[in-house]
């Protein structure tokens, strides 16, 4: 089963971000725009986990801890620039790093491998399977903060010609 880890965007704010994209979307038809109902934040890829491994995973997540915390939403970004866009994303401020860490702990003793790079809150709204320019770029800001309580634990039903289907398996409240 594909996993990862992740916090999940209030659905005023998944609202807000699609209605900011509509002219970008609307420009540029060679992007794989994400559907709102999809968009979250990635704390940590997991790729394919074993089904019988799931339960000590679950034991893991258990042990996360963090308080609640406030994330506002940032600007729109073209990554690595908006010259040849890979990935297109709207940042996120916030104290992050308590959730980030302990999870990078659990999982690290779980045997998963620390981030490659630094890691960045965002939220991915499309991507490019080949770079190239982009139009209507950047969107507006969207005013958006909102305070989070859990992450989750989701499964990523990969479906051909159509986006991925997230369920979620798993809460990890704040605590
Ligand atoms: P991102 O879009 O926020 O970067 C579910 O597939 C999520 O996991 C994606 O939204 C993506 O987060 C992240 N992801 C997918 N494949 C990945 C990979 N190979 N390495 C790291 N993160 C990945």
């Amino acid at each position: 089963m594909r996993l990862f880890v992740a916090i999940s965007l209030p659905s005023e704010v998944q609202s807000d971000i699609h209605r900011a994209l509509k002219e970008a979307r609307q420009r540029n038809g060679g992007v794989r725009w994400v559907r709102s109902e999809s968009y979250h934040v990635t704390l940590a890829f997991l790729g394919e986990v074993a089904p019988s491994g799931l339960a000590a995973l679950q034991g893991a997540l258990g042990r996360v801890v963090f308080g609640r915390f406030s994330a506002r939403l940032g600007a729109p970004k073209a990554v690595p620039n908006v010259r040849r866009p890979q990935v297109l994303w709207y940042g996120l401020e916030g104290d992050f790093s308590q959730l980030h860490d302990s999870l990078g702990k659990e999982l690290g003793q779980m045997g998963f491998p620390p981030d490659s790079r630094p890691w960045t809150p965002h939220v991915t709204v499309g991507r490019l399977r080949k770079p190239g320019a982009i139009l209507d770029w950047p969107p507006p800001n969207v005013e958006a903060e909102w305070e989070v309580t859990e992450s989750v634990l989701m499964q990523s039903h990969l479906r051909p010609g159509e986006g991925p289907r997230y369920e979620v398996l798993h809460g990890i409240p704040a605590r």
